[in-house]
Formats: structure tokens, C-alpha cells, sequence
């Protein structure tokens, strides 16, 4: 936990921010599994985490701007709960470390909301919380979307977007024990292996380091397939793995980082290639951070150096300018260069993509690639974002542009039939926006081509 300053400055900052109004912050519930005592691992909400830092079920939270008051709302632990999970310091206690001086039980909660004139919440993620906000305030679930306080999801994002050198201090903790869990996946990867032995290890490697995954694993040999939470495959020789993976650390921040690695002990010359151009966006795009830029030209430079790299190899010809206004890249990379990280591997998703990743006069693009780029405004120092560019051969996506007859003045399709079953190539770092340009976190993971055969020894 941070200190007593640490919370009691975040909330005077949100308290000055809104300037009146009663703030209401609900924690997470314990979510049931298959029955209500089987439960899925205990996840605090982030807001609740970065404003009241206590990692209980139950707890729900005010803020009264208007009379200075702020309460924290949960049951004592009874001696039944003490004979199941053991002594518990009381929740004053807990309380008094985040630097709040009163507690109530949370049957008190309903009438001190309505009593408010203004009640500033974010938007409910988790359905017990949605007809908790719908009973106490009187909003049908459908309609609490919109009744989310937009001045309070706008001073959160303004204060959590910007790491203070604590929140650093974690978030690098957190790369480091996700850099031990991508060295040990290019150590232990090997054709005959199935997949889950080594999203076993990477796993592993999160729980020693105190904490857990920041999501689930992404371990593939189909890592055209963006998302792949599928651990079945044997590796064989000559198939490239991705793995996406990331640690939360003891504090609750996370890692995400995604580096790919050849199942045989080197590369071939074709994986080479490929790999080599994504290395070069995922450098490019870090070399080009730096306060002020729009991350949405970040963006646009990768893809730019994809073209070319793919028009070198005789994939793709004419004008790279066009082909970029028109989204011919995102015929290989479907999905943004990156997003906002901090508490949340998505950072602060739960208050709305777009009042984390745009501002007014930014619209968001409807072209394929461009359409999933979570971050697209200008970068401030003190953001956290990542860079995860990536060239994927999705023998559907390409089938489908074929048969339509899409960019064929652009897409030499018959010399794409040699990569149908190349997987993909993606590569990711956690970068600070600095005032001067930015820095990588944690130590370095290996990441060169020779860097990486030299671990599959
Ligand atoms: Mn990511």
C-alpha cells in the first residue's frame, strides 16, 4: 500500500477537480464461479484501488465534496468469518492507512445518497454493482450508462493518466517479473511441447513474483488469431509462437508485453524477414514518443514502415502514401499500436475507451487496424502506454479480400499464398512518456533476433 499522503492527495486532487457533489466509489463484490462460495480470483475495482487502496469484497466509498466527509461503507468481519479465513485487522484500521476516519456499515449508504444533491458515479462494469446503482438511485440498469458522471470519469482519466515516480517504481516491478515469465517461455519453448506447459511456467513465474497475471495468457502458435486464449497445440518445428502475457504485481499494476519466438532454435529466413520489419515499427514507435505528438501519427509511421517492408518482399506494390490513406496495412495489422497502462492493462477501459484514448475533434477512424486503436490522442509525460505493432497472415481476412477484389491494384495476393501458414509477428514494450522522449520499462527482455535464439539453446 502507498502512504496516507498518497490516497489523501489523490482524493483532495479529484475533490478540487469537481468542486462539489457527492463522489460514490463501489468496490467489486467477490464474483461466484459455478456457486457462490467457489468464487473467481478477487479483483478490487481500480478506482476504489487508486482512491481508498484496501483489497476487500464489499467496500463501497463517498466522497462529499460539498461537506469535506469521506466514508468507507462494509461489514465488520464476524467470528464466523474469522473461523474461515482467519483475524482480520478491523476495517477502522484498514481505513486509518489510506488516511479515512470513519466507517459505516453499508446498510447506511442508500439514505446518505439520497440525501446528496448530486451523486458523481463511473460507469458499472459488474452486474451486482449495476443493481446496487440502480435500487439506491433510482435508475433503471439500462439507463446508468448514461446517468455516469462525464465530469467525474474526466477528472479520473486526467489523474490516473498521469504515473506519479510511485506508481513508476511499480509498474517497472511489474515488467521485471513479466520479463522473467517471457525469458522463461523462450527458454522452455520446444517443438513436441504442448502450449499449456508453457502458459503453465509463464504463469508460474507471475505467482513468484507476488502477485498474478494481468490477464489471461496469450501463448499460440496462432497468433494470427489476436486474442487466442486456446492452449491445446503441440509446437512443432518451423511454426512461430506468440506470447502475450503480463504480470500484476503485489500493487495491483500491470505488465504486458508480447514477444515472439521460433519453436525450432532459429529463425528461418522468411520468419526473419518478417520479424525484422515488426522490430523495426516497434523501435520506430517507441524512438517517436515523446510529449505533444498524437499517438494516432505514432501509429500511422508504423504502419507506414509495414508497407515498405512488405513492398521490399514483393507482397505489396505502388504508392506507399495511397496505400496507407487507404488501409491496405490493415490487411496484416488488424488492431491499434497500443493503449494506456497503469492499474488496468487496458488503463481505466471501465470509464469509456474513448475518454481515456481521444478528445474532442479526435474522431475515431472506422478503417480496419485504425478503428482498434484504443489511444490516439497527444501524448503527455507521465503517461504509461504500450507499443505492440505486429504483421499477421489471416488466411480468412486475406481470402475474403481476395474474393472481393479489394486493393488487387495494391496486393500481390497469388505470392501471399506462401505465408497462409506463417502465424504472425507481434512485439511489445511498456513505455513512459518522459519530458524530453520516453523511457522502455524494466530491464530489457530480449527482443533482437540473435537475442532471442541465443535463450532457445
Ligand atoms: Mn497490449
Amino acid at each position: 500500500m502507498f502512504s496516507v499522503q498518497t490516497y489523501t492527495e489523490r482524493r483532495n486532487a479529484l475533490k478540487r477537480s469537481l468542486g462539489s457533489g457527492l463522489v460514490l466509489i463501489l468496490g467489486n463484490e467477490e464474483s461466484p464461479m459455478n456457486y457462490h462460495d467457489n468464487t473467481y480470483r478477487y479483483r478490487q475495482d481500480s478506482n476504489f484501488l487508486y482512491f481508498f487502496g484496501i483489497s476487500h469484497a464489499g467496500l463501497s466509498a463517498i466522497i462529499d465534496i460539498d461537506s469535506g466527509e469521506e466514508i468507507i461503507f462494509g461489514h465488520e468481519f464476524t467470528m464466523d468469518d474469522i473461523i474461515w479465513i482467519g483475524p482480520q485487522p478491523t476495517l477502522a484500521e484498514q481505513a486509518r492507512k489510506v488516511g479515512v476516519y470513519r466507517t459505516e456499515t453499508p446498510e447506511k449508504l442508500p439514505e446518505r445518497l439520497k440525501k446528496a444533491s448530486k451523486v458523481h458515479f463511473t460507469p458499472p462494469y459488474r452486474y451486482d454493482n449495476m443493481f446496487k446503482l440502480s435500487e439506491w438511485l433510482n435508475i433503471p440498469v439500462a439507463g446508468l450508462k448514461e446517468n455516469a458522471s462525464v465530469e467525474l470519469i474526466k477528472a479520473i482519466v486526467a489523474l490516473r493518466s498521469i504515473k506519479t515516480d510511485e506508481e513508476i517504481v511499480q509498474m517497472e516491478n511489474a515488467v521485471n517479473i513479466t520479463r522473467e515469465m517471457h525469458i522463461t517461455a523462450m527458454q522452455l519453448t520446444k517443438a513436441g511441447k504442448k502450449e499449456y506447459e508453457i502458459a503453465a511456467a509463464i504463469h508460474a513465474k507471475a505467482l513468484e513474483g507476488g502477485g498474478d497475471l494481468s490477464y489471461p495468457i496469450i501463448f499460440s502458435i496462432n497468433g494470427q488469431t489476436l486474442h487466442n486464449h486456446y492452449h491445446g497445440n503441440t509446437m512443432t518445428e518451423g511454426r512461430l509462437v506468440i506470447n502475450d502475457s503480463g504480470a500484476e504485481n503485489a500493487m495491483f499494476y500491470a505488465g504486458d508485453i508480447t514477444r515472439t519466438i521460433p519453436v525450432s532454435k532459429k529463425f528461418t529466413e522468411k520468419q526473419k524477414e518478417i520479424y525484422t520489419i515488426v522490430l523495426k515499427m516497434e523501435l520506430a514507435g517507441i524512438a517517436a514518443l515523446k510529449p505533444d505528438i498524437q499517438y494516432k501519427k505514432i501509429h500511422l509511421l508504423t504502419n507506414k514502415i509495414l508497407l515498405e517492408g512488405l513492398r521490399d518482399l514483393g507482397l505489396l506494390q505502388g504508392n506507399i502514401d495511397e496505400m496507407l490513406a487507404e488501409g491496405v496495412q490493415g490487411l496484416f495489422m488488424p488492431h491499434g499500436l497500443g493503449h494506456a497502462i497503469g492499474l488496468d492493462v487496458h488503463d481505466m477501459e471501465d470509464l469509456g475507451e474513448n475518454y481515456v484514448g481521444y478528445r474532442e475533434g479526435l474522431e475515431r477512424s472506422t478503417q480496419l487496424g485504425l478503428k482498434s486503436l484504443r489511444l490516439a490522442k497527444e501524448l503527455e509525460a507521465g503517461n504509461v502506454l504500450t507499443v505492440e505493432p505486429g504483421i499477421y497472415f489471416i488466411p480468412e481476412l486475406i481470402d475474403k479480400w481476395k474474393a472481393e477484389n479489394k486493393f488487387t491494384n495494391f496486393v500481390n495476393y497469388s505470392k501471399l499464398d506462401a505465408y497462409r501458414d506463417f502465424g504472425g509477428v507481434r512485439i511489445e514494450d511498456n513505455c513512459l512518456v518522459t519530458p524530453t522522449g520516453c523511457k522502455v520499462l524494466g530491464n530489457p527482455i530480449p527482443k533482437t533476433v540473435e537475442e532471442v535464439e541465443a535463450l532457445r539453446g
